[in-house]
């Protein structure tokens, strides 16, 4: 299942196997351990050439990916990154990811992600454009409306999806619902930017009610990030009454001095800066008489007092020390908003704090449950393209906020169904996703003789 060369992959199927292993599933289910290695290879996967001009008019050359993981649920659904880093095996860890998280938010969609090493960073529009261009000239021929429907990611926002979009429609003669993160007027739904971020707050706050905590107002909020998800869950938390102590990206860390924390003012300065593919540290003149700036660092270990940690820049973004300090700080909270945010280990320190009967107590959400808001407005956009109709924003909220607490209480049912421990006062929610998810995947596989 795993090759020697995919530590990101390995990750998060070693993760997968031990929480499934750690439960009652395989005693009260033991026809689905067949499933777990013909779920963990790749029904497809497609590598491409993508050779692009840049404005110098040199010609360029880039590898791109589509990793169609699996379909038992619907067709192929996941972001596409372009970042230098990407390469099979975090695009591996990332459709696996999806294939469960899809799974959890009801809706028909199965697994897959996509992406580039190209790094859009000091690129001008055109360069951008025509590298969509050349993308889609190959990925147009393995994708439509009921095979396989990407979407953007990290690198890949709005303007992107434009591009990516007008590309297949030309070289495929079909306008169609093949991507979602659309414009507004060409089929893309309303809330879609806002899903993720807006989705891992509600999920959030039925945690908090379930752990009594009150609500998130008054609360202090870590967040990482600076991009589509880290923006509108530090939006919609302060709009809730938090406060956000801290946004981040790459090269950086922004932490409050005070009381005061992140306005919606100064996050939209921040969605301009990154809309030209800046860094965060472009905005110092206007932030530093209120924030601190940490070259390099992440913010988890710069704040005193925090109560909910919200990850939402990139994998592996907390680290076993990170998860430490996160602790120290009186964190009740931690939710991922990116993909596979914390380490194994980081998990295992959080897995161990949850049972603590202690002040040190915290409560951790996986991004395949948190962050499921994102892929199930992409699905929604998907039912409202092929109805030929529009939601309002009022329609796809609820429908996104039914989705997460549905999901949220799936996990934590999942989880005190499963667990061979009785009566945990939280029970341990990546068990519940994870044992939720695989269970209907593996279900719907066996269903449809993909084993035979
Ligand atoms: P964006 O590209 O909009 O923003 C990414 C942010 O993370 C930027 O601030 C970026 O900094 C930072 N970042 C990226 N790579 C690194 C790195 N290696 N180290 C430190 N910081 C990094 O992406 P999104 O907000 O869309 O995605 C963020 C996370 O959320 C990802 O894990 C993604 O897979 C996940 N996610 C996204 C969903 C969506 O709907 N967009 C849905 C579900 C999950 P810089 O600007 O300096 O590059
Ligand atoms: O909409 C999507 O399919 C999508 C885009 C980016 C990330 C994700 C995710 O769930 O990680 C989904």
């Amino acid at each position: 299942m795993v090759q020697p060369t995919e530590p990101e992959f390995e990750q998060a199927y070693s993760e997968l196997l031990l929480t499934l292993e750690d439960s009652t599933l395989f005693d009260k289910k033991p026809h689905l351990k067949a499933v777990l290695p013909v779920v963990s290879i790749p029904e497809r996967t497609i590598m491409f050439r993508v050779v692009w001009q840049d404005d110098k008019g040199q010609m360029q050359v880039n590898r791109g990916y589509r990793v169609q993981f699996n379909s038992a649920l619907g067709p192929y659904k996941g972001g596409l990154r372009f970042h230098p880093s990407v390469n099979l095996s975090i695009l591996k860890f990332l459709g696996y990811e999806q294939i469960f998280k899809n799974a959890l938010t009801g809706l028909s969609i199965g697994g897959g992600k996509g992406g580039a090493d190209f790094d859009p960073k000091g690129k001008s529009d055109g360069e951008i454009r025509r590298f969509c261009e050349a993308f889609m000239r190959e990925l147009s021929r393995h994708i439509d409306q009921d095979t396989d429907v990407p979407a953007g990611d990290i690198g890949v926002g709005g303007r992107e999806i434009g591009f990516l979009f007008g590309a297949f429609r030309r070289y495929r003669n079909s306008f169609q619902g093949v991507l979602t993160g659309k414009g507004l007027t060409w089929g893309g739904s309303l809330i879609r930017p806002e899903a993720t971020g807006y989705g891992l707050v509600y999920y959030v706050e039925k945690m908090l009610e379930y752990a009594s905590l009150g609500t998130f107002a008054g609360k202090i909020v870590a967040v990482s990030g600076s991009g589509n998800v880290a923006q509108y869950a530090a939006l919609k938390a302060i709009e809730l009454g938090a406060t956000v102590v801290s946004l981040s990206d790459s090269k950086g860390a922004y932490v409050a001095k005070g009381a005061a924390g992140f306005s919606a003012e100064e996050i939209s300065l921040i969605a301009d800066v990154k809309l030209n593919r800046l860094d965060l540290y472009s905005l110092d003149d206007k932030f530093k008489a209120k924030f601190d700036y940490y070259a390099g660092a992440r913010p988890w270990t710069l704040i005193k007092k925090i109560d909910i940690a919200l990850p939402s820049a990139t994998q592996n973004e907390v680290s076993a020390a990170d998860a430490e300090a996160l602790i120290r700080a009186g964190c009740k909270i931690i939710a991922e908003g990116s993909n596979m945010g914390s380490t194994m280990e980081a998990i295992e320190i959080f897995e161990k704090a949850r049972t603590s009967t202690s002040d040190s107590s915290i409560w951790y959400a996986p991004g395949k449950a948190a962050n499921c808001g994102g892929v199930a407005v992409s699905g929604l956009e998907m039912a409202q393209n092929s109805q030929r109709i529009s939601w309002s924003t009022q329609e796809v909220d609820q429908k996104l906020k039914e989705i997460m607490i549905n999901c949220f209480e799936n996990c934590l049912n999942t989880s005190i169904t499963y667990s061979s421990i009785k009566d945990e006062k939280l029970p341990s929610l990546v068990k519940g996703a994870n044992i939720a998810g695989f269970i209907k995947v593996a279900e719907a596989m066996l269903d449809q003789g993909d084993f035979y």
